[in-house]
């Protein structure tokens, strides 16, 4: 009999928990960025080690802060840092086992300390893991956790992996090995062009971002996908399309891209840019983001 259960990656904001989900099933089914609060949903990746007889299905959490303080961009969008955090949370309810991700290079911070303090009520077994130990400078490493991993080398996954199926119960396979996430299509396209808003716009903008899916076709051979980027404001919006189109025409193009090679067929995509004023302060648009798990 095989080894299944849920296992939640989670930890501070820009821990690198994203990066260790997409490298442990060498699939990008999630953000990464250099910024924090990239991720803001939870998202599922299937690991299948047939020979091991193994299937671990992970979940990416965004990351956990203290409510209220400068966070989701620099604004105190508390609303929508509470929602956040509760995608987390319920995570964490739902999951077996905890891996819990921490940073070497920055000191540990109040957001560590909130972290703590949920995992002390946590029932289920907690492995604490050290990333980023590719960096050379890694002034806040420290001996007191269970393995240090290299998620851009892929360094101490197996030890990652026999420490969590030591602690999994027999079970029959939930899904067929070759199937790595149960993300439906929409909220993957999504997660895609908000790694690119990400990687095109400044600091503040891709906060006040939120991706729409207006519509999808879907074929044998062909994806066509209608999308919308709603901003806050009309500056936003003028920002994101940029001089002669540039910015958008950059982050349609390299969406598209990864579309395509995501799901293996020619994809259209047609981005447009829309003002939805004061979406984050809009409950309507906060319950739509994040359902109620
Ligand atoms: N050198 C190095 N960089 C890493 C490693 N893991 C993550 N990073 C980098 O750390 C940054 C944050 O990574 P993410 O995976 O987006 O972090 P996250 O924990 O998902 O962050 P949120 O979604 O904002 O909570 C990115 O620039 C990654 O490239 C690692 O093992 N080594
Ligand atoms: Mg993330």
């Amino acid at each position: 009999m095989p080894k299944v259960w849920y296992v939640a990656i989670v930890g501070r904001p820009n821990a690198g928990k994203s990066t260790l989900l997409n490298a442990l099933i060498g699939e990008r089914v999630s953000a990464i960025s250099p910024r924090p609060q990239t991720t803001v949903r939870s998202i599922p990746g299937i690991f299948t080690d047939e020979e091991k007889e193994i299937q671990i299905i992970f979940l990416d959490t965004p990351g956990i802060h203290h409510d209220g303080t400068e966070q989701y961009g620099s604004q105190k969008a508390t609303s929508i840092n509470t929602r956040i955090n509760s995608e987390a949370f319920a995570s964490l309810r739902n999951a077996d086992v905890i891996v819990r991700l921490v940073d070497p290079t920055r000191p540990a911070w109040a957001e560590d300390a909130r972290i703590d303090e949920v995992l002390s009520f946590a029932k289920q077994p907690i492995i604490r893991v050290e990333t980023k130990q590719d960096v050379n400078n890694k002034p806040h490493s420290s001996p007191d956790t269970d393995i240090k991993i290299d998620s851009i080398n892929k360094v101490g996954f197996e030890e990652l992996i026999e420490k969590i199926s030591a602690l999994l119960p027999e079970w029959p396979y939930l899904y067929e090995s070759d199937y790595y996430t149960d993300q439906p299509m929409d909220l993957r396209i999504q997660e895609v062009i908000r790694e690119q808003l990400f990687a095109e716009l400044g600091e503040e903008i891709p906060y006040a971002c939120y991706v729409e899916i207006g519509s999808i076709e879907n074929d044998e051979t062909m994806l066509k996908v209608q999308a919308y980027i709603n901003t806050e404001t009309d500056s936003q919006k003028t920002i994101v399309i940029g001089k002669w189109g540039t910015k958008i025409n950059a982050i349609g193009t390299q969406s598209r891209l990864i579309l395509e090679e995501i799901f293996g067929k020619k994809v259209f995509l047609g981005l447009r840019v829309k003002v939805h004023k004061n979406w984050r302060k809009n409950e309507q648009v906060l319950s739509k983001l994040f359902p109620k798990k």
